[in-house]
């Protein structure tokens, strides 16, 4: 399409925290980010609100049900390849309802599956608006 047809988007993505400085990553099988670890999280819709798209979200690709849904902070992703795209990314963390409910990779066709990770052992390549964050050192989990 051409570029006077797109527009910027809305993104929400959630750092899902696990006991032990862990957080839920996935391995992107979509175009954006193919083959690069990223947070669970997807397009905001008309009228919902951050946290009703964060719980959304993370139960349609995980299966999990999230609570405690804190907005951490927000960054502008304009990105060329594959194709171009402009995002503002909005970044909450949750922690799960239940503790020893596991994360199910419910869009197979999107996600080559979750897992944890420690947050001081992630896994490489990170998805590009993830990896500038942890770089800017960016730290999700509260102070203790
Ligand atoms: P939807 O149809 O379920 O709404 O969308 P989705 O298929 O789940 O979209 P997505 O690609 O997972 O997320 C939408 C955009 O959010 C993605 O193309 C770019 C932006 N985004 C970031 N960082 C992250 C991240 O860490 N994880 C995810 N999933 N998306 C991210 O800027
Ligand atoms: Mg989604
Ligand atoms: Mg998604």
């Amino acid at each position: 399409s051409n570029s006077k047809d797109l527009m910027p988007r809305v993104a929400i993505v959630v750092f899902l925290m696990k006991e032990g400085n862990s957080v839920l990553l996935g391995k992107r099988l979509s175009s954006i980010g193919h083959s690069t670890f990223a947070l669970p999280g997807g397009h905001l819709e008309f009228g919902e609100s951050f946290e009703d798209c964060a719980a959304r979200e993370v139960k349609e690709e995980t299966g999990l049900d999230i609570e405690k849904i804190e907005m951490l902070t927000v960054t502008n992703n304009i990105l060329e390849e594959p194709k171009p795209s402009h995002y503002v990314t909005i970044f909450v963390r949750a922690v799960m309802r239940d503790p020893l409910q596991t994360p199910q990779n419910l869009e197979p066709n999107k996600c080559d599956g979750w897992d944890w990770y420690k947050w001081n052992d992630l896994p490489k390549p990170l998805f590009l608006p993830l990896e500038k964050m942890v770089h800017n050192g960016f730290n999700p989990f509260p102070v203790e």
